[in-house]
């Protein structure tokens, strides 16, 4: 009986501080493996391809009414081209090409020349009362 309340004494503090550490070990896996999907979106309306195969941002965030201008500086042809739309922007090195957005929403688009490497989203928010416009 003795022994046994011993034992329990002396396990209870370890086992708690076992438990303590896990819980600590899955919080940071969490956060590390959920944070490209839960990435801020960056607030601007310029998108870069710098060399190689990317878009900088890739995730940006605007207002209504903005106009988006990606430009290559990359060495190698891209293009922008949104879900939902048949239109393709191709940018030689170099080139710059934008798009309007008129409507809130979220908007995908790909690279069709590299759609598994480049892809990107633009977050068209509702301007709020008093703020001032991007541009
Ligand atoms: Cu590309």
């Amino acid at each position: 009986m003795n022994s046994l309340l011993q034992a329990s004494a002396e396990s209870s503090p370890r086992s708690a501080l076992a438990a303590l550490l896990a819980g600590v070990v899955i919080v940071l896996i969490a956060a590390c493996s959920g944070a490209s999907a839960l990435a801020t979106p960056v607030a601007t309306t310029h998108v870069d391809l710098p060399r190689s195969y990317r878009f900088a941002p890739e995730d940006i965030s605007i207002q209504v009414g903005n106009t988006v201008t990606w430009t290559n500086n990359d060495s190698f042809t891209h293009s922008v081209k949104f879900d939902g739309s048949d239109e393709v922007q191709m940018m030689k090195p170099g080139e710059s090409v934008s798009r309007d957005f008129p409507t809130a929403g979220l908007y995908s688009y790909i690279c069709t020349l590299h759609p598994n490497d480049m892809h990107g989203t633009v977050l068209v928010k509702p301007v709020a009362d008093g703020e001032t416009k991007l541009n």
